[in-house]
């Protein structure tokens, strides 16, 4: 399958799977999972042509791993990104010493004032390079990449936890803990 068409199934999955399973007429389990069968259906219904090798394809080849599928292939969910609140499961785990979040200047202020918020997501997301968090803040507009002191976070009680494909979560950032670039001040 061409790149083209694995990122506009990912695309898809990622609107349903996070944030919309009803535009589709499909539900998700209260821990994101959906019925790859079900799933299937609601697609096709929807002049969505999807079967169980494109996803499979896509959960396999996706470039941040963004699907998991369960172990006896019947359901599928997002791994992190959710705006629906569903309970992954995750078992809070201490998180290294420093975590990377990319966001944008023109968020600067804001942030400042109230730290990191999840936003419409269930979490705030963070990153264990800055690479990533470079890759992350451009999606917004000129990037900004703040370093969130995640150790000294979680000794304080903040619960961190590891997504099944290494995006790091947690609730929120009180600006205590963020620390900004100089040209950022
Ligand atoms: C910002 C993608 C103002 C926050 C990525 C971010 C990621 C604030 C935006 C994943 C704020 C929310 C998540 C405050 C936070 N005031 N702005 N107090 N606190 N913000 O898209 O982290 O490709 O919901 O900095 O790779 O950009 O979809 O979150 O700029 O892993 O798999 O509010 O989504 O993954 O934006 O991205 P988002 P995000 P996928």
């Amino acid at each position: 399958m061409q790149q083209r068409e694995l990122i506009r199934i990912s695309k898809f999955l990622s609107l349903i799977l996070r944030h919309r399973p009803d535009r589709i007429g499909l539900a998700l389990d209260r821990h994101g999972w959906a019925d790859v069968d079900e799933l299937i259906a609601c697609a096709r219904r929807h002049g969505v042509a999807l079967d169980r090798a494109l996803i499979e394809q896509v959960v396999a080849k996706n470039d941040k791993q963004r699907f998991t599928l369960s172990a006896d292939g019947r359901q599928i969910r997002a791994n992190q990104g959710h705006s629906l609140p569903v309970d992954l499961q995750l078992a809070p785990v201490t998180p290294p010493e420093l975590l990377y979040h990319g966001t944008a200047g023109r968020f600067m202020a804001s942030i400042k004032r109230e730290g990191l918020r999840p936003g419409n997501r269930q979490h705030v997301h963070l990153s264990v390079d800055e690479a990533t968090a470079l890759a992350v803040g451009r999606r917004h507009g000129q990037p900004v990449v703040l370093v969130v002191r995640a150790a000294a976070m979680a000794a304080a009680g903040y619960p961190f936890y590891c997504a099944a494909n290494g995006v790091w979560l947690t609730g929120q950032v009180p600006v205590a803990f963020i620390e900004f670039p100089p040209e950022a001040n």
